[in-house]
């Protein structure tokens, strides 16, 4: 059995999603990140970095939005949200995720000007394809994830991100996107201010 520790709407929801995609059982735990649950000394004894999300496979801690979805993609080729024995996209993937950690998620808390830097890049990265890898991977469920969160927090947003709005509206379709929104939004968001 595989355990989610998650908030809803937080970075956690990527890999809800990707739970969802797999198709396998799974039970979420959640924790307030309003009241800084994932601080407390319960959720450090889980995860010490007192971060969501944490997919515990098998007793193993497994933290980080990459990690998780890297696992679950190559855990369960039968969903097809990494293409198998392809070097080169799977470097793409990493590549992307990486870049989605450490560039555009930290870009939310250091203004607009850096917010408004990072997803413009995205924009460019993403190309003029359907999906960041030209068909459906972990990639886009990670980016989707961000940019969700980024157009649906109140306050002034980079605008005219066309390719990153098309994303989401075909993001927004998928069963998996809708079922875990809808768990989410059961559980309640308690997000930071
Ligand atoms: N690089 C991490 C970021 C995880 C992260 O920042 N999670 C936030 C929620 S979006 C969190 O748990 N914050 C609680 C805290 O820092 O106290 C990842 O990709 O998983």
């Amino acid at each position: 059995m595989l355990t989610l520790h998650m908030s809803p709407g937080s970075s956690s929801m990527a890999v809800h999603i990707a739970l969802h995609e797999v198709g396998v059982p799974f039970e979420v735990k959640a924790w307030s990140l309003a009241k800084k649950e994932t601080r407390s000394a319960a959720y450090l004894a889980i995860n010490p970095a007192g971060k969501v999300p944490a997919l515990i496979v098998d007793g193993k801690l497994l933290t980080e939005v990459a990690g998780c979805l890297f696992y679950l993609a190559k855990r369960h080729p039968e969903a097809n949200l990494l293409p198998a024995n392809d070097p080169l996209t799977e470097g793409l993937a990493v590549s992307w995720m990486s870049f989605l950690a450490s560039t555009v998620h930290p870009a939310r808390a250091k203004g607009m000007e850096a917010l408004t830097e990072a997803w413009e890049l995205a924009e460019k990265k993403f190309g003029d394809g359907d999906w960041a890898l030209g068909r459906y991977s972990v990639v886009d469920i990670h980016l989707f994830r961000l940019y969700w969160r980024m157009i649906n927090t109140p306050g002034d947003r980079p605008t005219g991100l066309t390719r990153l709005d098309k994303l989401h509206d075909r993001m927004m379709a998928r069963t998996a996107v809708k079922k875990t929104i809808e768990a989410e939004t059961e559980i309640g968001y308690q997000l930071p201010a």
